[in-house]
């Protein structure tokens, strides 16, 4: 390595961002390594990281913009390629109103602060109601609740696990996902610190996970029933008077009420657990000197999602764990984005979906009823499309069905730097320049970190000629779309705003500053800041906010006459350390190994099924069907099964010549996009009824 210079940068790819070391001679990437220098990270990485190297490798990845023809796809010039965008989403909105175009932007927007900076002025431009984005498969009811209780949707309380003394995980795996709405890069020696200390973490999950085997507890539960968990719980502290609630929580009475219905004893069926196990997890958790309930994407993506994040903040806040060290706690980030957004986000059931009626969430409708929006006649149907940084076939619920909608459209264009399951169908692709190229600083995930850190990546390896930035792209038709075009117009790089905001931040960076500091910045412990930044009117936090108070009627419904189905079994999803979402199968050191995509299934439930380990099985939903290996093991709950999220490589016309030898099957063609949080209009992945039967049991049947 003598002869090669170094570089030091954030991983982008996860929300762990942990700080990188990396090795280059020329454009060649000589290795890649956690940086030990990185106060935050302290050198730890996992194995996608390597995988850096691989996307800016891959020869799949697009360059240049494409166009799809009879004959195949074609390179075109990005004059051509952006004029065509502009004039037929222009004609379109012309013809058929503005509601006629509509956008879909994914996960990786929140991973590139070019991106993130210049796509939301292009979703304004469009001035159309039907903006989706992967939050609404995601995090949205962590969201609804902060605005409901902290009075704004991004101020998300983060776990102060360096601290606490009793971490409580409930739908969540931080050991494979590496952490979420918690950047906590090294999670598992966090988590080990904890036990060294003499605390304790406790995981409620379905399946017995990698976090699971490292816990002090585990109990399994049934799927989606962690909103009767949550308020058993808070029912026993009340019952035996064990909180300490704040001076500045509101709603207290109205909350005991309301909990009151939920003793241990009404919730042990449904959830599968003991009422001595709940009752004893209550006083754990209430009489430990700190202690943190964090309910990650497993009790977001549930019929009950946003009653579970709420449930979530109140067992913090009643318990006395809010606002302080060891409890779930508020950044105070160097580029604040609450200060950037204020207002703007704010923002509920303004206007509803055209076909169901769903309501808007701050600016957005949920992505699960796109494909109807697109198949059903009448005026305000979508006719045209942009997709970027998203892959929403894999990743959204019934992709089947988008796959149908998606070719009745008359205009799609995806920004994307794959043909992938989603950009196959688009009519234009505009990849930008992507993850070594690019200057990154993480306004999301800084601001979600447990602790107060920032740090500015410059590109390691310019971009090659004739190549654009994602920003250079958005800025392009955002000024075609408004007629601010000319041969003379410039794309201004989007970061100057973040060096304003730095400079107008708590601490008065600059990114100047941060350049000085290749290995990130450590600016402290989280601090205690209620309720001077709450952003509720009366600056209380609310215990028992309106919106949520109401949806108690559909928990106690739900309670006492559980859904009666055909299927029998209910399926959960997973991660897996080497996965990442839809799109980091074509690196082939990711992929390699045994077939990671496999239904899991415990014996009992294959036994009486007639189901031997390794047998392919036909897997059926109300929506969709697939044939799976299946995986035997006693670590999955008797009567759920579980698949990974994000395969399914397998449908023609991909370009992922490595995915697609590891195709697997989509978990989303399963998932039923009619079925959704029906407070928060989330998606539903957790707990879908599902069928499972030998393969030749079908064709004796036919
Ligand atoms: N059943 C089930 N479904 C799920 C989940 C689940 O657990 N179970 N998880 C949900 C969650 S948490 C999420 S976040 C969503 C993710 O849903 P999406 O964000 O829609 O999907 P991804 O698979 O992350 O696809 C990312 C896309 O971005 C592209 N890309 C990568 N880097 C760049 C870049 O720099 N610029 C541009 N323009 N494009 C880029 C990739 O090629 C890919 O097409 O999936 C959700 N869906
Ligand atoms: N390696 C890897 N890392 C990732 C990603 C990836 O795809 N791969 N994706 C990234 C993204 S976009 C996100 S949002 C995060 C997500 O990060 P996490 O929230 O940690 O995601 P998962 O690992 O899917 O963990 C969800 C857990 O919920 C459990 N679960 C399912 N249903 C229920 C239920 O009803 N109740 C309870 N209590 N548990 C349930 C599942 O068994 C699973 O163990 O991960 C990020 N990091
Ligand atoms: S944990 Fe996430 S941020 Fe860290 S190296 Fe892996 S993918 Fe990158
Ligand atoms: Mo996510």
């Amino acid at each position: 390595m003598t002869n090669s210079s170094v570089h030091y940068r954030a991983c982008n790819l996860c929300e762990a961002i942990c700080g990188l070391e990396i090795h280059y001679t020329g454009h060649q990437v000589v290795s890649i390594a956690g940086d030990k220098s990185d106060p935050f990270s302290r050198g730890h990485v996992c194995p996608k990281a390597v995988a850096l190297k691989d996307i800016y490798e891959d020869p799949n990845r697009l360059k240049k913009p494409v166009r799809r023809t009879a004959a195949g796809w074609e390179e075109i010039t990005w004059e051509e390629a952006l004029e065509e965008v502009a004039a037929r989403l222009g004609k379109i909105q012309a013809s058929d109103g503005s509601d006629a175009v509509a956008m879909y932007a994914g996960n990786p927007s929140v991973h590139n602060s070019g991106t993130y900076l210049a796509g939301t002025n292009l979703m304004r431009a469009l001035k159309t109601k039907n903006i989706f984005s992967a939050t609404s498969a995601d995090q949205l009811p962590h969201h609804f609740a902060a605005w409901q209780q902290f009075g704004h949707p991004f101020l998300l309380p983060i776990p102060d696990i360096d601290r606490t003394d009793f971490w409580l995980i409930l739908g969540a795996n931080p050991l494979a996902s590496n952490g979420s709405l918690m950047t906590a890069p090294d999670v598992a020696n966090r988590l080990k610190a904890i036990q060294q200390r003499g605390g304790k973490v406790v995981v409620v999950d379905p399946r017995y996970t990698e976090t699971a085997t490292k816990a002090d507890a585990h109990f399994f539960i049934r799927p989606a029933t962690d909103v009767f968990l949550l308020l058993a719980m808070l029912q026993v502290i009340f019952e035996e008077k064990l909180e300490k609630v704040p001076a500045y929580a509101d709603g207290l009475e109205e909350l005991k009420a309301l909990v009151a219905a939920f003793s241990p004893e009404q919730v042990t069926e449904r959830t599968g657990i003991e009422t001595a196990h709940i009752r004893q997890l209550a006083r754990e958790f209430a009489n430990a000197p700190s202690a943190v309930a964090y309910g990650r994407i497993g009790l977001s993506t549930q019929a009950f999602g946003g009653a579970c994040q709420w449930l979530v903040n109140a067992l913090n806040c009643v318990t006395g764990n809010l606002d302080k060290a060891g409890g779930a706690m508020f950044t105070q980030p160097a580029m604040d984005i609450l200060a950037a957004s204020k207002g703007e986000y704010n923002k509920y059931n303004r206007y509803q979906s055209r076909v169901r009626g769903l309501p808007e969430f701050m600016g957005e409708l949920p992505v699960s009823t796109l494909a109807e929006e697109i198949l059903t006649e009448g005026e305000g149907q979508i006719k045209a499309l942009i997709t970027s940084c998203g892959n929403p076939i894999l990743s959204t619920p019934n992709g089947q069905q988008l796959d149908r909608a998606f070719e009745t459209l008359e205009f799609m264009v995806s920004i994307d730097i794959y043909i992938n399951e989603t950009t196959r169908h688009a009519h234009l692709i505009l990849p930008p320049a992507t993850g070594l190229e690019v200057a990154h600083y993480d306004l999301t995930f800084n601001a979600l970190a447990i602790r107060n850190v920032a740090r500015w990546s410059e590109p390691l390896f310019s971009k090659e000629t004739g190549t654009k930035y994602d920003w250079e792209i958005f800025q392009e038709l955002t000024a075609r779309l408004t007629g601010h075009y000319s041969p003379s117009f410039t794309p201004e790089d989007p970061h100057a705003k973040v060096d304003l905001a730095l400079r107008f931040g708590k601490y008065k960076l600059s990114l100047d500053t941060l350049r000085q500091h290749p290995h990130g910045l450590d600016l402290g412990a989280l601090e205690p800041c209620l309720p001077a930044r709450l952003q509720t009117s009366n600056k209380k936090v609310g215990l028992a906010p309106p919106l949520l108070v109401k949806d108690v009627e559909r928990i106690k419904k739900a309670l006492a006459q559980p859904a009666s189905s055909d299927f029998d079994l209910l399926l959960i999803n997973r991660r897996h350390v080497r996965d990442n979402n839809s799109w980091m199968h074509n690196s082939e050191r990711l992929v390699k190994g045994r077939n990671r995509c496999t239904l899991l299934m415990h014996p009992q439930d294959a036994q009486q099924r007639g189901i031997e380990t390794g047998a392919k099985v036909e897997v059926l939903s109300r929506v969709g069907e697939l044939k799976v290996e299946v995986e035997l093991t006693e670590k999955i709950m008797r009567g759920v099964v579980s698949l990974p999220h994000g395969y399914g490589h397998g449908r023609g016309g991909v370009r992922l010549n490595v995915a697609q030898a590891h195709a697997g099957v989509s978990v989303n063609d399963l998932t039923d996009e009619q079925v959704l949080d029906d407070l928060t209009g989330n998606a539903v992945f957790g707990g879908v009824p599902v069928r499972v039967q030998n393969c030749y049991d079908l064709r004796s049947f036919v």
